[in-house]
């Protein structure tokens, strides 16, 4: 019985090292260089895995995400199909995020790059500012990350909003649930943040058309946009036109189409924008091997292991 660390664009040795203090009764190994029998290899932690590794373990009981969002995996088209795949629930990672998105909407709210530069060219400018219950944040994906965030919002003063696909009840928050409710809940916002998994529902889905119907009543100018769900969820030719053409206030972006963001991305420099390098909620590998170390003791059991993920949804 062995755990195979198959990270692309990860520390391998770092997470297997932290695995390996936590249980060092377990048969730690990563790929390529120490997979070693694969009849041995019950579990895999990937992320990003190459095609036709996964495939090719014919022991291979349950696989692991090293994050919430299990799109780096389901991208293998030689995924194997009876092989169940669970992700992070962590309250680590959880308070990490509403960290974030609690950050981003008080920036905004605040006018913070409005101070940050008024006091780089020595201006006292007491300018007036606003209530948090002048503003209402619309949440897209009410799942761990997103609800967190909405209560958390929502003790602060802020109105909060919510969309989901399935139809959710949280006490203070507005909720709305799929595609005939969408604009009626775009309608409603004045900051969008997205905490959605990437699908191909969702793909694209922060575009031009979804800006036009954010409200414009909010005290800010006009939307604003946080992003930290997954990049291929935006479209930044519409993000950056709608900036430009005044449809959109300012954008904390978290996620990008290509990351890490190419150099010559207009949204470095670009006043409107904050760019984070996908970090809003960072995993942390002591807290989640005792996740995942968790879930292989239950599996060893004979417990079932919980967070498993629904392929047809893909999230
Ligand atoms: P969950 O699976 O708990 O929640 C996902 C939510 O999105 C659910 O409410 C779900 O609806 C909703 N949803 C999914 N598809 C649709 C759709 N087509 N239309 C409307 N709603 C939809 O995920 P988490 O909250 O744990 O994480 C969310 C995402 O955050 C991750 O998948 C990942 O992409 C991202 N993330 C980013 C990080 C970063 O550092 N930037 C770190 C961690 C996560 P329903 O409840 O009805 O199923
Ligand atoms: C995640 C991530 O999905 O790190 O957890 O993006």
């Amino acid at each position: 019985m062995a755990l195979l660390y198959l990270l692309n664009n990860w520390d391998a040795n770092l997470w297997a090292d932290a695995m390996r203090r936590q249980a060092p009764d377990l048969d730690v190994r990563v790929w390529p260089k120490e997979t070693g029998r694969i009849e041995d290899i019950t579990y895999a932690v990937a992320w990003l895995p190459p095609a036709n590794v996964l495939k090719s373990l014919p022991n291979l009981k349950v696989i692991f995400s090293l994050g919430a969002g299990v799109d780096a995996i389901l991208k293998d088209p030689t995924l194997p199909e009876s092989v169940p795949i669970a992700r992070v629930i962590d309250p680590d990672l959880t308070m990490r995020m509403s960290e974030y998105v609690v950050m981003n909407v008080l920036m905004h709210h605040r006018q913070q790059r409005r101070m940050e530069e008024n006091q780089r060219n020595r201006i006292w400018d007491c300018f007036p500012t606003h209530a948090a219950s002048a503003l209402t944040v619309g949440i897209m994906g009410l799942g761990v990350m997103g609800t967190d965030s909405a209560r958390k919002l929502s003790l602060m003063g802020f109105k909060v909003v919510g969309w989901s696909r399935t139809r959710k009840t949280i006490p203070g928050i507005e909720c709305f649930a799929g595609a005939p409710e969408f604009d009626s809940f775009l309608k409603r916002t004045d900051i969008l943040v997205c905490l959605l998994p990437h699908t191909p529902e969702t793909t694209g889905i922060i575009n031009r058309d979804v800006i036009a119907k954010l409200s414009r009543r909010g005290p800010l100018g006009g939307p604003v946009l946080i992003n930290a769900g997954r990049g291929k969820q935006q479209v930044e030719s519409d993000i950056l036109a709608a900036l430009d053409a005044g449809e959109l206030h300012a954008a904390s972006l978290d996620v990008f189409e290509t990351e890490p963001l190419p150099q010559d991305s207009p949204f470095w420099n670009h006043p409107k924008v904050w760019v984070t390098p996908h970090a809003a909620a960072d995993s942390d590998p002591d807290t989640i091997s005792a996740y995942v170390l968790g879930q292989i003791r239950r599996h060893q059991k004979g417990l079932p292991v919980e967070n498993i993920i629904d392929r047809e949804r893909g999230y």
